[in-house]
């Protein structure tokens, strides 16, 4: 193969690397907690009450000291961020029908340190 030959090669392989793939990506979720005593789960600028089953990718700002991200239901008890853990962390999760409850584990009777939503 000529040298050009090569480079052009290459140039595609890049190009086919870069570009999204043909599926979509796993839906992104975007969770906060704290500073006070808050938590939630967003979908865009919505709170999340119900989703379809597939993949979905939470990012967390875990905005204090004093609390944790846990988020538990049909196959999933992760986590995300833990007590003493303040900044940002993304995971990517497999969300099954049923209930799932995000809480923050030291606070977890308060109301407004808990909630849920159902995949259906
Ligand atoms: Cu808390």
């Amino acid at each position: 193969m000529s040298r050009i030959a090569l480079l052009a090669a290459g140039l595609v392989a890049t190009l086919a690397l870069a570009a999204p793939s043909g599926a979509m990506g796993p839906t992104k979720l975007k969770g906060t907690v704290g500073p006070g005593f808050t938590i939630s789960l967003k979908k865009g600028t919505a709170k999340v009450k119900t989703l379809k089953p597939g993949k979905y990718t939470i990012t967390v700002s875990d905005k204090s000291a004093i609390h944790n991200f846990h988020l538990k239901g049909p196959g999933v008890n992760k986590k995300i961020t833990s007590v003493q853990f303040v900044g940002t962390k993304t995971v990517t999760v497999t969300l099954k029908k049923g209930k799932y409850t995000y809480v923050c584990d030291p606070h977890a009777t308060m109301a407004s340190m808990r909630g849920s939503f159902t995949v259906t």
